[in-house]
């Protein structure tokens, strides 16, 4: 599968806990209800989808950095990186394919720390307090984009 069709989707810290405890705020959805879900819509588009999940800030940079060349665009729910990597904004602002921010919950609604995203001044765009929904919805943005851009 040719770069172009390839989509990246990485998940930060905690979210390999998803569907184990607290639903009432992120649903009761695994990340791998999740990832099944995306690779299944891909496939209507006629993507991939390469689904990451890490709790290590550095692994993230690695695997944005590594999009270079292998992804064609970029899905991130950063978790709690959302709102304190400097590093995460930084190695986002370097690749030049269209990056999707999504959340499960609306960050706003919540606790004010975690009103300013790092992520969103460097994506595309952000998608947020809709659930595993939120994914899906990333996933119809990236195949408009890609499409546009052929
Ligand atoms: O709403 C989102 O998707 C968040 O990115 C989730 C992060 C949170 O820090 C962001 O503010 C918003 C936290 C993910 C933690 O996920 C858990 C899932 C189940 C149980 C415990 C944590």
């Amino acid at each position: 599968m040719s770069a172009h069709q390839s989509v990246l989707i990485l998940n930060g810290p905690n979210l390999n806990m998803l569907g184990q405890r607290e639903p009432s705020i992120y649903g009761a959805a695994t990340l791998a209800d999740i990832e099944a879900a995306c690779i299944d819509k891909a496939k209507t588009f006629g993507l991939t989808v390469t689904f990451k999940q890490s709790n290590h800030e550095g692994v993230l940079v690695d695997d944005i950095q590594s999009a270079m060349g292998n992804h064609a665009a970029i899905i991130i729910n950063a978790g709690a990186y959302t709102h304190t990597s400097v590093a995460i904004h930084d190695a986002l602002r370097s690749v030049s394919v269209p990056v999707i921010e999504v959340h499960l919950s609306n960050p706003h609604a919540r606790e004010s720390f975690r009103h300013h995203s790092y992520i969103a001044p460097v994506a595309t765009g952000t998608i947020c307090g809709l659930g595993q929904q939120g994914y899906l919805l990333a996933l119809d943005a990236v195949a408009t984009l890609l499409n546009q851009g052929e």
